[in-house]
């Protein structure tokens, strides 16, 4: 075999040498003089890494957007950091806050200004999510179910007057809102909903019977947005809107919020249930056009899509607290971020975060074109939220003792995102929703189906 590759001219190649110097090898002719380069090759790398925007996400944003995240990250720096350790130990949410949120334009900034709202893109209300989440997951929820959750469905599904009665309101943080969908006995299967809405047609009213469970801010709501099955309408799903004075007035007691105590997680934000005894509200109080679980669905499109940027932002939050720590603590005579392990880590969560952070824009721009699937915000909520909370474990687990204490932030924002991984859709559920788009088939066992 080796004889017919030197045949071939192959046989001292094959052994590490090229035919050209196996020639030279053997002849007295003098050796050509290495070519000079005048000049080196330039370097087609010109940028800068950014260990904060690795892969130049502002690059692709706007200016108007990046004053947008610029302005909302300095007032969360300002205002809402120095406050938030106390209030998670105090398990307290500040009325305050709503106001606060008003004065800065952050509340409905996708409704249109006509209603108070900032009429922006869907890109700047993922900025200023993550912004917010930053320094609190709780006040970014706040946040987000005034804006997609209540506001965002009156002004979609709403009358001009519903429009007009609360929008600017709302917008200004005058008044709060909730959103009551999920119930004791339904959670990640809200088909099952057991709420009422029964027609009285003497009174030309809707009397409301049930209950809800979880709803962020409904003890300090003056406004429910709750989802209940119409009589009058086959029990298809429909939105109420309940203005709490007006109910109080003449039926006191039948509308009730008592707050969730005992949260070991989104301390800093408050949470609770609603009661519905008999409540009596308006033909005018139903959001006519939505109809069927569609309704509050679309709303949960627009929040989930806003976690998928907020919990990129508490994941951040987390990586520049270890990243400073590890580069001050030093152990074994060496800064911790002088060690493989940790740079190891680092480089993981700056990966994910610039992954996540550029499919959460992806999605943003998508929703700009209303060239956006469901699938896609499932796709970029599971990925954000289970990145973060492991990003957040790690980082916590960098700081050593110190990472259980709450002064460093790191352990508030991993529980916090142990609910933000839960709420608006579990992981699993939405591993589900995508695998039914991937196989066309539906993991979602009907109880029909089941039997025991
Ligand atoms: P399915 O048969 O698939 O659909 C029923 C109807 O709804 C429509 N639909 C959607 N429409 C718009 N956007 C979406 N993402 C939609 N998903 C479904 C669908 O087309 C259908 O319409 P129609 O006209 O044919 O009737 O419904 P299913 O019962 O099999 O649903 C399964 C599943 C898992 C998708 C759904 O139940 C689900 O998403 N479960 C998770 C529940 C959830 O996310 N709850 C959130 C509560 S709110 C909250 O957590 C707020 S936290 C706020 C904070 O503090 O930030
Ligand atoms: P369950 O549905 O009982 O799920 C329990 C576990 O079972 C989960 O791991 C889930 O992934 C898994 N599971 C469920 N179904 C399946 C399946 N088919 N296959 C495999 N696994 C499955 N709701 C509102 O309406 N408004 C709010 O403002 C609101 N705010 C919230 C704030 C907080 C702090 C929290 C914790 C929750 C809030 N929620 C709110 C409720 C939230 O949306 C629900 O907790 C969530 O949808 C999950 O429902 P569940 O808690 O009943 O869990």
């Amino acid at each position: 075999m080796m004889r017919r590759l030197e045949t071939l001219g192959l046989g001292l190649r094959a052994r590490g040498a090229t035919a050209a110097t196996s020639r030279r090898m053997l002849s007295t002719e003098p050796l050509p003089t290495a070519p000079v380069f005048e000049k080196s090759m330039p370097s087609l790398a010109t940028g800068t890494f950014d260990w904060r925007d690795p892969l130049k996400l502002s690059a692709s944003l706007t200016d108007e957007e990046l004053a947008m995240y610029q302005t909302s990250r300095d007032f969360a720096q300002r205002e809402l950091l120095p406050g938030v350790v106390n209030a998670t130990r105090a398990g307290t949410f500040d009325r305050g806050i709503m106001n606060a949120f008003g004065q800065m334009g952050l509340l409905g900034l996708t409704v249109p200004s006509e209603y108070g709202g900032a009429g922006a893109g869907y890109v700047s209300y993922g900025l200023c999510a993550r912004a917010i989440e930053q320094v609190d997951s709780g006040y970014r929820s706040a946040m987000s179910v005034q804006s997609s959750l209540v506001m965002h469905p009156i002004s979609l599904f709403g009358t001009e007057e519903q429009k007009q009665r609360w929008l600017p309101q709302l917008a200004s943080g005058a008044k709060v809102g909730c959103f009551g969908l999920t119930e004791p006995n339904h959670g990640s299967d809200p088909s099952g909903m057991e709420t009422k809405a029964a027609w009285d047609g003497y009174t030309g009213e809707w009397v409301l019977s049930g209950s809800k469970t979880w709803i962020t801010n409904s003890p300090i709501a003056d406004l429910a947005l709750v989802w209940a099955r119409a009589d009058a309408d086959n029990g298809a799903v429909r939105g109420f809107l309940i203005d709490r004075a007006a109910v109080d007035r003449v039926q006191p007691g039948a509308f009730a919020t008592p707050a969730i105590e005992g949260k070991l997680s989104l301390k800093a934000s408050i949470t609770g249930s609603i009661f519905l005894d008999g409540v009596r509200v308006p033909r005018c109080a139903m959001l006519p056009y939505a109809r069927g679980l569609g309704g509050p669905f679309a709303c949960l499109n627009s929040a989930r899509y806003g976690i998928s940027w907020g919990a990129m932002g508490a994941a951040e939050a987390c990586v520049e607290i270890a990243r400073g720590y590890t580069l001050e603590r030093k152990q074994f005579g060496a800064p911790l971020a002088a060690q493989q392990l940790i740079q190891k880590k680092l480089a993981d969560a700056v990966t994910e975060i610039g992954l996540g952070l550029h499919a959460a824009l992806a999605v943003g721009r998508a929703k700009e074109r209303h060239d956006f699937s469901p699938e896609m915000i499932s796709l970029v909520k599971r990925n954000s939220c289970g990145k973060a909370l492991e990003i957040a474990r790690n980082c916590r687990d960098m700081l050593g003792g110190n990472g259980i204490q709450d002064e460093y932030h790191i352990m508030r924002h991993s529980t916090n995102l142990e609910t933000v991984n839960t709420y608006e859709g579990t992981h699993d559920v939405h591993a589900l929703i995508l695998g039914k788009a991937i196989t066309g088939e539906n993991a979602f066992v009907s109880g029909a189906a089941y039997r025991r």
